[in-house]
């Protein structure tokens, strides 16, 4: 099986790549440098309309959306326990990673490209209104995870989707500290060897953009 996930460093592309880094699957990672609005060519527009990542391509097959894609990968690789095995937990599991991508990036989209949502002038008050959605829900998180290591009673897709979230709040300097449990859960994660090997490959990529200039 071929199989290629298109990435860019910083962006939520991360959660795949950390699940398909722990399935121990051989992947091609298609590193695309956003600064130079790569994702914006006509090449990449005809794979992926959306211009997004991440982008899965498995025997010329193409697939979008972060939850659809770990999916595949919990389902394609039993073995890696990617998802709770109980049909409930299973859907608690999703349920959670859907609300990574629709209840909380959008927030932190927001934060990061205010512009893109507001009329000139009014970019400071999305930044104000999205961090208190942020903080709404990593309030949430926080009950979730108190007393556990993982959200599941092990490492599953779910937390690697969260551990983005956490990640880019830090990066945009929201007090993530706050939320104890989530704040220990990222410390956790980035203990783990499929995180600390996508954060060593975030900055060597993102050290050769720089260099390309
Ligand atoms: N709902 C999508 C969101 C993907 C998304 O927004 N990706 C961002 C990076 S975090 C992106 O590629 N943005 C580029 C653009 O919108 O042009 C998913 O979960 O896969």
């Amino acid at each position: 099986m071929n199989i290629q996930l298109y990435y860019a460093p910083t962006t939520c592309a991360l959660a795949p790549w950390v699940t398909l880094t722990e399935t121990g699957a051989p992947f091609e990672t298609v590193a695309m440098n956003f600064r130079k609005s790569e994702h914006m060519t006509p090449d990449y527009l005809a794979i992926n309309p959306k211009h997004k990542v991440p982008l899965l391509v498995v025997d010329g097959r193409k697939l979008t959306e972060s939850v659809a894609i770990q999916i595949w990968i919990a389902e394609t690789f039993p073995a890696a326990k990617l998802l709770p095995a109980d049909p409930w937990r299973k859907l608690e599991a999703i349920s959670l990673m859907s609300w990574c991508s629709s209840g909380v990036h959008p927030h932190l989209a927001r934060i990061n490209s205010p512009g893109k949502y507001a009329a000139e002038g009014a970019e400071a008050s999305v930044k104000t209104h999205a961090a208190e959605f942020l903080r709404e829900a990593f309030a949430i998180a926080d009950g979730l995870l108190a007393g556990r290591d993982f959200f599941f009673d092990h490492f599953t897709a779910a937390d690697a989707h969260f551990f983005w979230c956490c990640r880019r709040a830090t990066q945009f300097e929201l007090p993530l500290a706050v939320h104890v449990h989530c704040h220990a859960h990222f410390q956790r994660m980035r203990q783990r060897p499929s995180v600390a090997a996508v954060l060593a490959f975030e900055k060597e990529k993102l050290a050769q953009f720089a260099k390309q200039g």
